[in-house]
């Protein structure tokens, strides 16, 4: 297996940044928060855990289609590729999406035709179209900011996804095809939350009917707000 490594520096050329595609899935009420600049109260990539799933807010697991039950991965590897572990519903990180993975290092990992920065988990559809699915689940009523990226990490296929936010498994509150390397889509919405609510950041396989080559990075944070 080839592998190689690429400076974080390298993955975030500032140049790509220009091309940054800012969405707002509800800008009147995002706007003004997104200054804000306090410790998230969560967030997906820094209470990643590779022990437990459920994992506080946070749970990691597959559907298809979309909206349906989500299936919590019960699987881990944390061997096939040195850096990342990964949670998936069987066997190992490079056969078998769909998955969640993590990069427990401080460098860009990079293997096969895919790079994983540390800010970000990789989510990786199945053949046969599992969404995988990162999913926060609010503890208590209120209000909350979520805000976050999502990009394609695959410079080979490049990465061709689907991306969604949906509420409760039936309100897709954004949607949008993933079909370049390194460009990351930023999203923020600020929504009321009742507890038990559950907000699904999900990743199929994309218009082109083909998981090969789909990882996708997401990062987000949400912030409780009065
Ligand atoms: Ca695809």
């Amino acid at each position: 297996m080839k592998t190689k490594s690429a400076s974080r520096s390298t993955f975030f050329n500032p140049l790509l940044l220009i091309g940054l595609v800012v969405l707002l899935f509800f800008p009147q009420a995002g706007s003004a928060q997104v200054q804000r600049t306090v410790t998230a109260d969560y967030d997906a990539v820094r209470d990643f855990s590779i022990i437990s799933n459920p994992n506080g807010a946070w749970s990691y697991g597959w559907m298809s289609p979309l909206g349906s039950p989500l299936n919590l991965y019960t699987v881990t590897d944390t061997t096939t590729f040195n850096g990342l572990s990964g949670w998936l519903e069987t066997g190992m990180m490079m056969y078998a999406p769909p998955l969640v993975g993590h990069n427990d290092t401080q460098q860009v990992l990079c293997f096969l035709s895919f790079c994983v920065p540390p800010t970000y988990l990789q989510l990786h559809p199945g053949p046969n179209n599992e969404v995988s699915v990162v999913r926060w689940t609010a503890p208590t009523s209120g209000s909350f900011l979520f805000q976050g990226r999502v990009v394609g990490l695959d410079h080979g296929g490049p990465t061709t996804t689907g991306f969604y936010v949906v509420l409760n498994s039936n309100n897709t509150l954004f949607s949008g095809n993933i079909n370049v390397y390194k460009s990351p889509v930023s999203l923020h919405r600020t929504l009321a939350m009742s507890a038990g609510d559950t907000l699904d950041f999900a990743v199929d396989f994309g218009q082109n009917g083909n998981y090969n080559a789909d990882s996708t990075g997401i990062q987000f944070k949400v912030t409780q707000v009065q």
